[in-house]
């Protein structure tokens, strides 16, 4: 069983085995939270995206997969670096985005159980730079989580702002989600 929380915060300051990165696709680094996890958790994390992107994955990591580093000196023990798809505005191949934001909360998820994190603490993957719609971003959030078939038995979303967090608490109630 999988318990979900939504809570207002930093993300960099979590205490829970895993916390997820809404990275992009270089994996070098950023601006949003993406920007604060590198700067709080040290050089070490930078390094090992580097040796990533020397190794397995040489043109970046893929919209929607996951990849994990040490935490550095966060609390966390584990990154697990994602990419969300950038918002393409109303229309069909927002449609088929939506699909790679799911499959990005889902192999998150996936990782961190597969690395054994009891506990996992996600942003709202690109509804920050990326643009996506925050209500939507919400939508698939909470119900990519609710759904998982493999996920740590904690699930916390950190939302930066108390109205994002009430999005998510309003997309938990539309899908009658228990949070
Ligand atoms: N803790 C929790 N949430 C945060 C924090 C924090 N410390 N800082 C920002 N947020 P974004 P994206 C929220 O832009 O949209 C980067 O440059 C933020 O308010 O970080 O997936 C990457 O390198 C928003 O609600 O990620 C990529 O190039 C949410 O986190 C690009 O941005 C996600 O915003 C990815 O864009």
């Amino acid at each position: 069983m999988t318990r979900i929380e939504l809570v207002t915060g930093d993300l960099t300051l979590e205490r829970v085995d895993a916390i997820v990165n809404a990275a992009n696709s270089s994996l070098l680094g950023g601006g949003g939270v993406d920007g604060a996890i590198h700067r709080a958790g040290g050089p070490e994390i930078l390094a090992e995206c580097r040796r990533l992107r020397a190794t397995t994955l040489p043109d970046g990591l893929p919209t929607g997969r996951a990849v994990a580093t040490t935490g550095g000196r966060l609390a966390a023990r584990w990154v697990v670096h994602t990419v969300g798809p950038v918002w393409p505005g109303e229309g069909p191949e927002a449609v088929r985005r939506r699909a790679l934001l799911e499959d990005a909360y889902r192999n998150s998820l996936a990782l961190a159980a597969e690395l054994g994190a009891a506990s996992v603490a996600l942003p709202a993957v690109s509804a920050g730079v990326y643009g996506w719609p925050a209500h939507d971003a919400a939508e698939v959030a909470v119900a990519t989580a609710t759904a998982a078939a493999a996920a740590p038995g904690l699930v916390r979303f950190v939302l930066f702002s108390e109205r994002m967090h009430a999005t998510f608490a309003e997309a938990a109630a539309r899908l009658g989600a228990d949070v």
